[in-house]
């Protein structure tokens, strides 16, 4: 099955929208296999921010993910990549559309509450990153009968 890496940003996890977050991905009917409170080292900001080296904004991103905790998830289900990055809402939240995450809770660019894997290739890299195999729960829901 399909799986993505989500991650509340330092201002999402600040602000107390850990829990909004996690609810509308377990609403939705998506299956949660790993999470974790954790803060990210500048090495490992640049590893997974490596597709932005370079880019003027990059010194205040690796700041900013770095400067707290981030809530790290993996998360299961059909279609999950392109579906969770649909719910989070364009990068931009003043672009974002209104009933997204980053559109309902966000203001600027530089602070967007979410990151969530773009494809197939990344989702892997970033679970590898984030999580060990071991940490990744293998189970069956009993509402997936009532999803699927
Ligand atoms: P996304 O997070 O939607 O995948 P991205 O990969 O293009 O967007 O950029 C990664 C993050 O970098 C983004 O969530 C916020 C920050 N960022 C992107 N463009 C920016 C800009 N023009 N100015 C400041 N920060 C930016
Ligand atoms: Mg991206």
């Amino acid at each position: 099955m399909e799986k993505t890496f989500l991650m509340v940003k330092p201002d999402g996890v600040q602000r107390g929208l850990i829990g909004e977050v996690v609810s509308r991905f377990e609403k939705k009917g998506f299956k949660l296999v790993a999470a974790k409170l954790m803060t990210i080292t500048d090495e490992l900001a640049s590893s997974h921010y490596a597709e932005h080296k370079g880019k003027p904004f990059f010194p205040k991103l690796v700041e900013f993910i770095t400067s707290g905790p981030v809530f790290a998830m993996v998360w299961e289900g059909e279609g999950v990549i392109t579906t969770s990055r649909q719910m989070m809402g364009k990068t931009n939240p003043q672009e974002a559309l209104q009933g997204t995450i980053r559109g309902d809770f966000g203001l600027i660019v530089s602070k967007n509450v979410i990151h969530g894997s773009d494809s197939i290739t990344s989702a892997e890299r970033e679970i590898s990153l984030f999580f060990n195999e071991d940490e990744l729960q293998v189970y069956k829901k009993d509402s997936d009968s009532w999803i699927y």
